[in-house]
């Protein structure tokens, strides 16, 4: 493979993610040649990219995949060498914090010891100098609440195995920032969501039930903890605020946040409300429901699989050190970004149904 040599160059791990998505459509844009990890899998993972994907047989392609793994170090190293990114973007990652409960060590290998194997490669490489490195560092690292709203200062607390192994990669790329000067910074992200949300996390798991059930091919929803608090944001904004922090002359670590915290509850009722379904609440824990106002039939009920074995209950950020250094800020409020979601779920069921009866 030839690579242009003129363009700015740049390697996305887990490119076939939300964030994925989004930064690589950003840096294309921009103009940049980007490559992108996936993973071997026995169904289509590249959905979100297609619109992106060209002919590896182009002269001049901009959008490369290459296999790979973050739990795989010579396969890391061998893309790195191959590739010569200018900028990294580590966005890879068993992402799902209930998830991580079940697979504890695999989520450590693949998003802590994973984020230690690219930051190696750069060291064997010789690529210090050359190579700046962004880490998808979370929210969730906050865990048990502290203090609030959440900055670069307020200390860590993770709850879960995905927080704990976030925090090691957290640490690590500080340290070899430091020991080694490599231009390593985290982005410390608040919850981002958008239509190409992983339909397991609730935003997505809810606009998609409420389409559903808008259509009549769903008859409830059931959720775990809705009284939890979650900053929103969109996830187009996020992935701008991540090129943002590797833009800047000096490496560091940065909140993105909208400020403004809402519980589940209230996205739920909010989903409905974007469908025309007004939801009335009754009962309390376990017994709480979600009544349709008009015809009083059950929407939204509690199950508690959903129940994580411990909780990260109210996250809100301050983003002030992103909009005074990086001139960051959110452009999508959670009611636009729900109302976002919704449509585009209405209208995917909308086709879809188009397609069965045609
Ligand atoms: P997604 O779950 O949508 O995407 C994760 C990506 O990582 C996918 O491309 C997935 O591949 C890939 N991946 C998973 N495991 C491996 C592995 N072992 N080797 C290689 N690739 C792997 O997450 P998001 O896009 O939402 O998030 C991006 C990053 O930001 C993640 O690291 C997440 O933890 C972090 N983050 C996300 C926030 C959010 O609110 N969205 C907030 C803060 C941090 P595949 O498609 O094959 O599954
Ligand atoms: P989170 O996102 O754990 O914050 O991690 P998720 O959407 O999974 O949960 C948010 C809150 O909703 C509560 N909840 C439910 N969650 C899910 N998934 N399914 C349910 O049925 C349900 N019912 C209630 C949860 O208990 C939680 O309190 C996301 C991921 O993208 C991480 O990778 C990222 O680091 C953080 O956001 C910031």
């Amino acid at each position: 493979m030839k690579i242009d040599r003129s363009k700015k160059v740049a390697l996305i791990t887990g490119v076939t993610g939300q964030d994925g998505a989004y930064l690589s459509e950003i840096l294309l844009q921009k103009g940049y040649i980007v490559h992108g990890i996936k993973r071997r899998s026995s169904s289509f993972n590249t959905g979100r990219i297609e619109h992106l994907y060209q002919d590896p047989h182009d002269h001049d392609q901009r959008f490369v995949l290459h296999y790979g793994d973050m739990t795989d170090s010579t396969n890391l190293i061998r893309v790195i060498q191959q590739v010569q990114p200018d900028e990294i973007y580590n966005l890879a990652a068993q992402s799902h914090v209930q998830v991580s409960f079940e697979t504890p060590e695999y989520t450590a290998n693949a998003d802590g010891i994973g984020t230690l194997r690219i930051l190696e490669a750069i060291r064997i490489l010789g690529l210090e100098r050359k190579t700046r490195f962004y880490q998808a560092s979370t929210s969730e690292l906050y865990g048990l609440v502290q203090q609030v709203p959440q900055s670069e200062t307020t200390p860590f607390y993770p709850r879960s195995p995905y927080a704990a192994a976030k925090l090691y990669a957290y640490w690590i790329v500080v340290n070899y920032r430091e020991a080694y000067g490599l231009h390593a910074s985290n982005g410390i992200l608040f919850n981002h969501e958008s239509p190409l949300r992983g339909e397991t996390f609730v935003t997505r798991k809810i606009t998609r039930a409420v389409a559903a059930i808008r259509h009549g091919r769903q008859d409830k929803l059931y959720l775990g903890n809705l009284d939890a608090r979650r900053d929103w944001g969109h996830a187009r904004d996020y992935a701008r605020g991540m090129w943002l922090m590797l833009q800047q002359d000096e490496p560091d670590d940065y909140v993105l946040a909208t400020g403004t915290t809402t519980l589940v509850r209230d996205f739920v009722t909010e989903a409905f409300a974007q469908a025309d379904i007004a939801l009335d609440w009754s009962g309390h824990g376990i017994e709480e429901r979600g009544l349709c106002a008009r015809t009083g039939r059950v929407l939204v009920e509690v199950d508690p699989r959903y129940f994580r074995p411990t909780e990260v209950d109210l996250l809100i950020g301050d983003p002030t050190k992103a909009r005074e250094k990086l001139g960051w800020t959110h452009e999508t409020t959670w009611r636009d970004l729900c109302e976002d979601m919704v449509r585009h779920d209405l209208s995917a069921l909308a086709q879809e149904q188009r397609r069965h009866v045609g």
